[in-house]
């Protein structure tokens, strides 16, 4: 059977320009990603998502709109990783170097697809142009998408 583990994704996107942050240690360690981190018990995941920005990147927003939802399954594991995806346009305080984190603004033109989750690339564009979306995505290891879906909704 399978169960899952809730998960935040926060992107905080200004005119031209995305923040994004260096995993400098555990899960996806040396990719650039959103903030985000698992829900923990007793907290809404919109706290959840508020809480990891400001640890990892220093900042609090007044509004996170819920942009997506993206399930990833890893071959041979039984735990799904269910992410809330938010979109924050914009933001109270400077990005900060966290024990977790290295914060870099990236232009939209220069987005480091490379460096990233191989689904990034895929979502990116629709959460760019604040489209709603739904994403499934199977990985071999850490690398290889296996299977994956993708769909733009009116609504989460
Ligand atoms: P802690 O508890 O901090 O040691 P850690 O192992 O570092 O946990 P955590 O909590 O930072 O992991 O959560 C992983 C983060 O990576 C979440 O924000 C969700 C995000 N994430 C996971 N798979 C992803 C993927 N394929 N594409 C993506 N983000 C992903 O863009």
């Amino acid at each position: 059977m399978l169960t899952s583990k809730l998960l935040t994704l926060v992107f905080v996107v200004q005119p031209g320009r995305v923040l994004l942050g260096m995993k400098k240690r555990g899960f996806g360690v040396g990719k650039w990603n959103g903030f985000g981190g698992k829900v923990q018990p007793g907290e809404t995941i919109e706290e959840a998502a508020r809480r990891e920005l400001l640890e990892e990147s220093g900042l609090t927003v007044d509004t996170l709109d819920k942009i997506g939802n993206i399930k990833f399954e890893f071959e041979g594991d039984t735990e799904l990783m269910d992410v809330h995806v938010f979109r924050a346009d914009s933001f109270n305080g400077d990005p900060t170097e966290s024990d977790e984190m290295r914060p870099r603004w990236f232009d939209w033109e220069s987005i480091p697809f490379d460096q990233m989750w191989a689904d990034d690339r895929l979502w990116f564009p629709l959460m760019l142009q604040k489209k709603t979306f739904l994403g499934y995505f199977k990985f071999r290891g850490h690398d290889v998408i296996l299977q994956h879906k993708l769909e733009e909704v009116d609504e989460l």
